[in-house]
């Protein structure tokens, strides 16, 4: 962790994490984005936990990971477990007390989480609902209940959500405003999600379209397993 420029934590007070992980997946991308971004990397311990084999619905993982069932989940050291990217995002930011990914003033703070509540509102959790009931999802045994109509009524909103999306990047560089925020990277999952469920970006949302091409080229976004497996890049061993 040497090469932390600035950081309230020696080294050996940074603590060990463990990451519950589906690595290609769009929330779990969500947290190596913002691992990578606070350049804690090497804290994190990645456990995969197998979506398709429906191993974060099994009662243990419910009872001691994550009540709500879903991926990622940050464990610590002493058994804590914190789930909701949000939330997680908001741990790790706040890890050197420098944050740089929700926001340092009250309306920084304000307008990050206002607009990553809205890039999963809008888009990200409305491709999920499509993913689950419109397609068919994790298959048939993880699969119990599923609503076709919601699902494509999902994806419709998702589809408004990117020309929403592509109008508020037409009057800013990022989606909270001035700089790059935790905002950008719920939306970054949002279109991640899109790629995997095959639903294009609209051709005239131009504006988006280019942030997103823009937020392929930083480093902490670039690598991650989910955008190589997009691009028909190898996935690193
Ligand atoms: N609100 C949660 C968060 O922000 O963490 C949603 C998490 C979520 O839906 N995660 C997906 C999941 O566990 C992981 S992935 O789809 O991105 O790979 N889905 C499994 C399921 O059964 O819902």
């Amino acid at each position: 962790m040497s090469s932390r420029a600035t950081t309230h934590f020696d080294a050996g007070e940074l603590p060990m994490m463990k990451i519950y992980d589906f690595p290609t997946g769009p929330y779990p991308t969500r947290v190596r984005i913002a691992l990578a971004e606070k350049n804690l990397q090497s804290c994190a311990q990645f456990e995969m936990v197998d979506l398709y084999k429906g191993e974060h619905k099994k009662p243990e993982f419910i009872a001691n990971k994550n009540y709500s069932g879903t991926l990622p989940v940050l464990e610590l050291n002493d058994g804590t477990c914190i789930a909701e990217c949000t939330a997680i995002t908001e741990y790790l930011d706040g890890l050197d007390g420098i944050p740089t990914l929700t926001g340092r003033t009250p309306r920084e703070k304000g307008m990050i989480h206002m607009m990553s509540k809205r890039a999963e509102l809008e888009l990200l959790d409305a491709i999920s609902v499509y993913f689950h009931h419109g397609t068919p999802g994790l298959g048939p045994d993880v699969e119990l209940y599923q609503n076709p109509e919601w699902g494509f009524r999902q994806r419709d909103k998702a589809l408004r959500g990117m020309h929403y999306f592509d109008t508020v990047l037409k009057a800013q560089p990022f989606v909270a405003g001035d700089t790059f925020s935790m905002a950008d990277i719920t939306v970054i999952g949002g279109l991640v999600f899109s790629g995997i469920v095959n639903l294009s970006v609209p051709a005239e949302c131009k504006a988006l379209l280019a942030w997103y091409a823009r937020m392929q080229e930083r480093p902490s976004v670039k690598d991650q397993p989910a955008i190589l497996w997009l691009n028909g890049q190898a996935l690193p061993s």
